[in-house]
């Protein structure tokens, strides 16, 4: 290029990044885009006929439910709507709680209150002194919020909205992001650049991005914020950080979310000054108790603690020869008064302990089944091991009748890809809310663990690891924020359909142009199964590398503590390859309820996808459409690569439907996740025929590269670690 050539060209590099911040907004908005191509034409002649809308209290959430009504309306709609109009004379839509509702419109409502909880919403079309009205209520205003958001999903996916009798609750109290945020703003398996939470800043700047963050959150109905890593740092919980806590609580409090905040078992004495954090100790209890004080004095309704403990070398009741209903109920009392909760950790394993690491969690916290306090959630990983991409279901969710348990998933993907892998998560949820437990015959579902309809529980919830970031579009891949959706979507209600989830998110974000909405649904559906195939096919699981989790390390097996190895998990020597954990084996298999055990025990019942997380079979073991297994999994490994390509061949079709940017990062995006599922497929496949001795077969692509260079490959700086 010639160098005028190339000035002009980097500045019209520099024209694009600067002033253009419309283009970059995209990204920025996530599913609330309100374009105005993106509704029909009958929505449009329906809501022309309104000509304004009445608030009947004067609440911030009303005033949020309110303008974002009146400005997504005006933006899709073109409309020139009053944003206070009066009741009288006009068709409108009304928006107010229960008690701020006049008796004809309550009339007209009828028994809908009775359908909801105090979270629900109702939406209904009625009709009062000859005027069309729409009325969005709920028995309190945070429910009206989340009818406006309802109403205006209806609009944005061009559902009709003609004579609309909607009413609707969430299935679960507590719908809670898990922030794994360290005070110094780098996150513990976070890809997308580094915390919201600008410490430093706070409490006197308030971030316009927590404002955004509130609104996208409730939007979907989170109602929780957990602020601060598992891996708790005491200082959060000293008056200079918790002024700064109390500040960003007041800004999601109108959005109806409560902040919660990681607990450092050992806080009493670092910075208590304590000498123990002895559960039993007196001094201890009471310095938890002035402690949830203090907080409570500054943040009403804080909603509790976190707790990792005894887990991964953080310090819990253990340590005193306490345990973990000791120390759970211990915290769970200091902040009873106040109306908190504890979300206990099950995530708990020992290098101590040499019983397969599958089955300590269960053997360690189902003997306190119905011990711990009212207020005490225990939190449970969806798998037995740890969010790997696809797991069989935590046992816990049948085994603990007597306890509210609380489903925890993994949005960020540190097992899948990180945030250059597009993986639609809400099809992995869906599948462990859907098994079947067995625990009360066939029928009770995890979902049905979780939501309480199965064992009627105070509490019940669901949490997920966030994969928020400050990266421009929040979460890396734009994909990725189909994750945070999906996840808020089913903490709402854990029994959609995750293609409804998808459907619903491509639209709001994208288009809903059926020629761009089916391909890349279809995509989307199949990106967890492609993800789980170039892998770790089969059942097979914690093979990444080692500490960061990027990209393979089958071969690992040099670290301290055993099962930190993926030789651990895949035993594959000369006889096979597997974890037998049947009756002949660990016998984890007998965690589960008879009928799920059998099941798995049984080779010949075993779902062939959890096949390796169960048994440790021949090479020569033939899979139930014929191949070898060693044939069937190097078949997978390509059918796994094959199926990103194909994502690619979809993606690339999608161009005239959506904006260029984000097209293109998508783009280069999938082509980065090409190359690693090679990778993936070469080094696995490489390291796994040193033990079958066995040939590639037909159809598998031979690999580029020797196994001694992809064990090479070293990553110091990976993010997340
Ligand atoms: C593992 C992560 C680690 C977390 C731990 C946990 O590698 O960073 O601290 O889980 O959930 O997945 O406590």
């Amino acid at each position: 290029m010639k160098p005028i050539k190339k000035t002009f060209f980097k500045l019209s590099i520099l024209f694009f990044v600067f002033c253009c911040p419309a283009l970059a907004q995209k990204d920025y908005k996530l599913w609330l885009q309100y374009e105005k191509k993106t509704n029909s034409k009958t929505i449009s002649d329906y809501l022309s006929n309104i000509k304004g809308i009445v608030v009947l209290e004067d609440t911030e959430t009303l005033k949020i439910a309110k303008n974002e009504l009146h400005t997504a309306l005006n933006d899709m709609l073109g409309n020139k709507m009053q944003a206070g109009a009066k009741l009288e004379g006009n068709n409108t839509i009304i928006l107010g709680s229960k008690l701020a509702l006049s008796p004809e419109i309550q009339k007209e409502i009828g028994s809908g209150f009775d359908l909801i909880n105090d979270e629900g919403f109702i939406i209904k079309s009625i009709s009062v002194s000859n005027k069309n009205h729409i009325v969005i209520t709920g028995k309190k205003d945070i429910g009206v919020l989340y009818g406006v958001y309802h109403f205006l999903r209806l609009i944005q996916t061009n559902k009709p909205i003609q004579n609309l009798n909607i009413a609707d609750s969430p299935k679960t109290n507590i719908r809670i992001l898990n922030h794994w945020d360290n005070l110094d703003r780098t996150i513990e398996r976070g890809y997308a650049g580094f915390s919201l939470w600008n410490w430093q800043k706070l409490p006197g700047f308030i971030d316009q991005r927590y404002v955004d963050y509130a609104r996208a959150n409730a939007s979907i109905g989170i109602n929780g914020t957990v602020l601060t890593n598992v891996n708790a740092n005491a200082l959060i919980l000293t008056p200079q950080y918790l002024e700064k806590v109390e500040a960003l609580a007041n800004v999601f409090r109108p959005y109806g979310i409560k902040v919660y905040l990681t607990a450092r078992f050992s806080a009493p004495i670092e910075i208590g000054g304590l000498k123990t954090a002895d559960p039993k100790d007196p001094g201890v209890v009471n310095w938890w108790k002035d402690k949830a004080k203090e907080i409570y004095k500054r943040i009403p309704d804080f909603g509790g603690f976190l707790v990792k403990a005894n887990s991964e070398g953080q310090p819990g009741p253990q340590n005193y020869g306490r345990d973990h209903v000791d120390g759970a109920n211990m915290l769970a009392d200091a902040v009873a008064p106040f109306g908190g909760v504890i979300m206990w950790r099950a995530f708990v394993y020992s290098e101590h302990d040499a019983n397969d690491r599958a089955k300590q969690a269960y053997a360690e916290f189902v003997p306190y089944d119905g011990k711990f306090k009212e207020n005490v959630i225990v939190q449970v990983k969806n798998g037995a091991i740890d969010f790997q991409p696809r797991e069989p279901f935590h046992p816990m969710f049948g085994a603990m009748p007597k306890t509210p348990l609380m489903m925890e998933f993994q949005i960020t993907q540190e097992y899948l890809g990180f945030s250059t892998h597009l993986v639609f998560l809400p099809k992995l949820f869906q599948e462990v809310l859907e098994a079947d437990t067995y625990q009360k015959g066939k029928g009770t579902t995890v979902a049905k663990v979780v939501d309480g309809s199965y064992i009627k529980t105070k509490l019940t919830g669901i949490a997920g690891v966030s994969n928020i970031g400050n990266d421009l579009n929040w979460t890396g891949h734009p994909f990725a924020q189909a994750n945070w959706y999906g996840f808020g979507r089913l903490s709402w209600n854990p029994n959609l359909d995750s293609e409804t989830i998808a459907d619903e998110w491509l639209r709001c974000t994208f288009s809903n142009d059926e020629n761009f909405i089916s391909p890349i649904k279809k995509m989307m559906i199949e990106s967890r199964e492609a993800v789980v195939n170039y892998m770790t096919p089969l059942g097979l699981h914690h093979i990444m590398d080692t500490g960061h989790h990027y990209g393979p390390g089958p071969w690992v097996s040099n670290l301290s503590r055993p099962e930190w190895n993926p030789v651990y998990y895949h035993k594959a020597d000369k006889n096979g390859i597997g974890f037998d954990r049947s009756k002949t084996g660990t016998n984890a298999t007998s965690q589960y309820a008879p009928e799920v055990e059998k099941l798995f025990d049984n080779v010949k019942t075993c779902p062939e996808k959890d096949l390796l997380w169960f048994h440790h079979l021949d090479w020569d073991y033939k899979l139930k459409n014929g191949q070898t297994l060693w044939d069937g999994l190097a078949l997978k490994y390509q059918e796994g690569v094959d199926q990103v390509k194909n994502m690619q061949n979809i993606w690339n079709k999608a161009e005239k439907y959506i904006d260029n940017e984000r097209f293109k990062e998508v783009q280069m995006l999938l082509q980065i996740q090409y190359k690693e599922a090679k990778w993936w497929r070469d080094a696995c496949l490489l390291y796994f025929q040193q033990y079958s001795g066995k040939e590639l077969p037909v159809g598998v692509e031979k690999p580029a590269q020797s196994l001694d260079y992809f064990k090479s490959l070293k990553f110091p700086f990976a993010p997340g670690n």
